[in-house]
């Protein structure tokens, strides 16, 4: 039982393939094998929680369904990765409304700047209606979203040369930002010079100053190493960001009912674990940046949106997301504009 049980967790980290064919028990039942790509660290919460989750999977369907997790941008930026689960070439994937937003523009919502003060204001939103609202209409364009949302985190601005005060520090800041058209926006409206990049160029794009900054969650600052090439942190929380669990929706019809169910649960149950594992990696995050060579300053968040408020944003934003889903969005965040 206990070798069977390490076999099936190899087989969960994509190394065994061929394994996974030797010990499938000669059972007339279907298996699948689905590959899961994602863009952050191996030692990011998200992948320690996807791992687990795989090996339970692997145990629950008792072999029926592995998969293949691949994490670190392997399968390519998050760019190529959402071409690739369209295709049905991978079948799922961990996806921030970001990139998202690219195919479906209302996707980004949940990260309209300033919109949640704390966690529990999040996920009210994400487990509740605004949430529900995002995965029905992911589902008209071919996409299943699992129930519950994962934490990416607050989002927080770095630089290399200069500390970041207030709103003016901005101006003609050399930004990196994810490909997103609300984060062009967004740097345009604080009078930035932000250039779109995937995640997976960033750390390069960042050391060879292409770029002088970039802003992410503290997680994604320490598991991707950016204090290597990154000095100052500036706790603005201008925006929260997290990852729908996606599956490219033949992929998700094709699994029996009881192969979904074990997924879904499983999948579900490792979201909820990491939300909790981000909140206590945040706890101690700006003590381990620190020693890391990293300095801190917390900027008056409020000058920063009245900064966007007078520029205009709210209401270019509250027009492109339209009535329907901005309603749903300001009964959590409360009056935004
Ligand atoms: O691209 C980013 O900045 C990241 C890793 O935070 C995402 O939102 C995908």
């Amino acid at each position: 039982m206990q070798t069977q049980m390490k076999r099936r967790a190899l087989m969960a980290t994509g190394l065994g393939l061929a394994a996974a064919a030797a010990t499938r028990p000669a059972s007339a039942a279907p298996h699948f094998t689905y590959k899961l790509g994602d863009d952050l660290p191996v030692t990011h919460p998200l992948n320690i929680e996807l791992r687990r989750a795989a090996a339970n999977i692997a145990a629950r369907s008792q072999g029926r369904l592995t998969i293949l997790l691949f994490p670190n941008n392997q399968l390519g930026g998050d760019t190529d990765m959402l071409t690739q689960i369209r295709s049905g070439a991978v079948e799922m994937l961990t996806m921030s409304g970001n990139i998202l937003s690219t195919m479906l523009p209302v996707a980004s919502i949940y990260n309209l700047p300033f919109a949640f003060p704390d966690y529990d204001h999040v996920w009210a939103a994400m487990d509740g209606g605004l949430g529900d609202y995002l995965r029905g209409e992911l589902d008209k364009i071919g996409f299943h979203a699992l129930d519950k949302h994962w934490d990416n985190g607050f989002r927080q601005i770095t630089s290399s040369e200069k500390k970041i005060s207030a709103p003016a520090d901005l101006h003609g800041f050399k930004i990196r930002v994810p490909v997103s058209p609300l984060w062009l926006s967004l740097f345009h409206a604080l009078g930035a010079a932000p250039t779109p990049i995937n995640w997976s160029e960033t750390y390069t794009a960042l050391q060879t100053h292409i770029v002088d900054g970039q802003e992410n969650p503290l997680v994604v600052i320490e598991t991707g190493k950016l204090y290597e090439v990154q000095k100052y942190v500036a706790l603005t929380n201008h925006m929260w960001d997290g990852y729908f669990l996606l599956l490219n929706k033949p992929a998700w019809t094709r699994l029996p009912p009881d192969l979904q169910q074990i997924l879904a649960e499983e999948m579900n149950a490792a979201a909820l674990r990491q939300r909790k594992d981000m909140v206590a990696m945040n706890n101690t995050l700006q003590a381990t940046l620190t020693g890391q060579g990293m300095t801190f300053n917390t900027p008056d968040r409020a000058a920063f949106r009245q900064t966007l408020i007078a520029a205009g944003f709210y209401a270019e934003w509250k027009k492109k997301f339209g009535p329907t889903a901005w309603t749903l969005l300001e009964k959590y965040s409360g009056p935004l504009s």
